[in-house]
């Protein structure tokens, strides 16, 4: 009987995983924001082996997760929404600060740097189903 739960746990993360066979997710965190602050941007890399759109994500921590870029306007650093951001296969997607992000809106509650944040992507392949990867955010200080 002993030997049942490992089993179990097993299938379970290679369930899981599935979303991650295709989409890959490096060095995801959230801005540590400044007290009182109830909006924040999150970044990540990401990397898919097929063509993918990212189309949203959602978190436990916000009452929503938006798609964000920033750019120069007239010398003006300005943030605009996104409905998805396209991921080429093959070639990694940035998400940093000063570029493309997610902002979490309206915090449910205060962040302290190390806590970590889940984030839950949608992503849909060109052909197949949907698919959501949660993925952990650290909260942290930029670098
Ligand atoms: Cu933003």
């Amino acid at each position: 009987m002993r030997r049942v739960f490992p089993f179990l746990l097993a299938l379970a993360l290679t369930h899981m995983a599935h979303a991650a066979d295709n989409v890959s997710v490096k060095d995801a965190w959230v801005r540590l924001p400044p007290p009182g602050a109830k909006v924040v941007g999150a970044y990540l890399t990401l990397e898919a082996k097929q063509a993918m759109t990212l189309t949203g994500a959602k978190s436990p921590a916000a009452a929503s997760v938006e798609l964000h870029t920033m750019s120069m306007h007239d010398g003006v650093m300005q943030m605009r929404q996104l409905p998805s951001i396209a991921l080429e296969a093959g070639k990694p997607v940035k998400l940093e600060p000063g570029g493309l992000h997610l902002m979490l809106i309206d915090l449910k509650q205060p962040l302290k740097a190390g806590d970590t944040v889940q984030i839950d992507l949608q992503l849909s392949p060109r052909k197949g189903k949907p698919q959501t990867l949660r993925v952990p955010a650290v909260v942290r200080t930029p670098n």
